[in-house]
């Protein structure tokens, strides 16, 4: 049976609008009609799809509103794209405020209508920063019909914290085989200078605290003390000056290539040596997927869903939070010894492929699908 799916994400930033977009894309591939309700146009879309519509939600901002209320406008027009499309299910990435809105806009469409929602760990953040949105973050899981979770650590974390009684299903994400794979990019070395002696260690975020990027060049200082490396940092954000300050500080800005935001990262991985991803909370970690699946070997903490991603001593290694040495010490000792490099990337890709595959990943979401509309 093909289904009439409305997905709701933050379209244009960050791991979930990602993992949402290529769902969309891939279910579509399968035939499904897929309607993403959203602020901007997915980035991720690429091309034009028959059976991919986008509506977008537009707030006005009527002066007698002290604030602009993006969430009703989303149920509203949640709401009137269901009525309109017949949409049986409405699949939110996170509980706030998207499950809610879905709910409301149920309320609005009739109880046909099925609530599906993935967390992906920026609920739980959320609650950190402002602790009386729990009830309503609880409110939103406990009202979807089905409710995923990027990890098992997220879904023991949201167990945990928030109380909730109904079940969460750990469905892993994913990356699109066709884009993430190990490419030639040898002329992108070249332009960047890099000689051909040098190992190159990425990586990329967007610069939020909790991504530790400092630890990253720290790190990095250790290994460029040992062995000839170049440091590709790519991304943006909120630590990105203190990351410059820190590079001219440790007197490495030489090794050190900040390349801002990129698209192709796929290249970006083809050229690197090791993926390094040191954050203080990580529901799951993607670029770790993104990297592996481009047979770059990775560290990272030990910390939420990054255990369930690497496998430690097989495609990488899992180092505690803040250890600076032992996270150079780990890195030094794949950049140091070819044939472990070689073992690691080669198992990367397997491990991608063996449990990570979209066609398994989009499948388990189209049984859930399936099983909310049985009831
Ligand atoms: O934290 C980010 O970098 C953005 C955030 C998001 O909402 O996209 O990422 C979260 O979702 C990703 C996709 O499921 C996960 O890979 C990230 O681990 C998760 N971030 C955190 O848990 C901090």
């Amino acid at each position: 049976m093909k289904l009439k799916i409305g997905i709701t994400c933050y379209p244009t930033v960050g791991g979930s609008g990602v993992v949402a977009t290529e769902l969309g894309k891939l279910l579509a591939e399968k035939g499904h009609e897929i309607h993403f309700i959203t602020s901007a146009l997915p980035f991720r879309l690429g091309k034009v799809y028959a059976n991919i519509f986008y509506h977008e939600v537009e707030v006005n901002n009527y002066s007698v509103f002290k604030y602009p209320p993006y969430d009703l406008a989303l149920a509203s027009k949640m709401a009137e794209v269901a009525k309109r499309e017949k949409l049986d299910i409405i699949h939110a990435h996170y509980a706030i405020p998207h499950a809610v809105c879905a709910f409301l806009a149920k309320q609005m469409a009739g109880e046909q209508l099925k609530i599906v929602t993935t967390l992906h760990g920026t609920d739980i953040t959320v609650l950190g920063y402002d602790p009386s949105l729990k009830e309503m973050i609880k409110f939103g899981i406990e009202k979807s019909d089905a409710v995923t979770a990027v990890s098992n650590s997220l879904k023991n974390d949201t167990y945990r914290l928030l109380g909730v009684e109904n079940k969460i299903y750990p469905i892993y994400n994913f990356v699109d085989e066709r884009e993430y794979f190990k490419q030639d990019a040898s002329h992108l070395k070249k332009g960047y200078g890099i000689k051909p002696e040098e190992k190159v260690i990425i990586h990329i975020s967007n610069f939020r605290t909790v991504k530790r990027v400092p630890d990253v060049i720290k790190a990095f200082h250790k290994i460029v003390s040992e062995i000839p490396a170049k440091l590709l940092l790519i991304g943006n954000g909120p630590e990105f000056t203190v990351a410059c300050k820190l590079v001219q500080e440790l007197n490495i800005e030489e090794h050190v290539l900040f390349l801002g935001k990129q698209e192709n990262v796929a290249e970006l991985f083809s050229i690197s040596d090791l993926k390094l991803l040191l954050s203080e909370k990580e529901s799951f970690g993607l670029v770790l997927l993104e990297a592996m699946a481009c047979g770059v070997p990775v560290v990272g903490t030990n910390i939420g869903g990054i255990p369930e991603v690497i496998l430690d001593g097989e495609t990488g290694y899992i180092c505690e939070l803040g250890d600076i040495d032992g996270i150079a010490r780990a890195s030094l000792s794949i950049l140091t010894d070819e044939s472990k490099k070689q073992r690691f990337s080669y198992q990367a890709m397997q491990h991608v492929r063996d449990h990570f595959h979209s066609s398994k990943i989009v499948e388990d979401y189209e049984q859930l699908y399936y099983s909310v509309l049985k009831g």
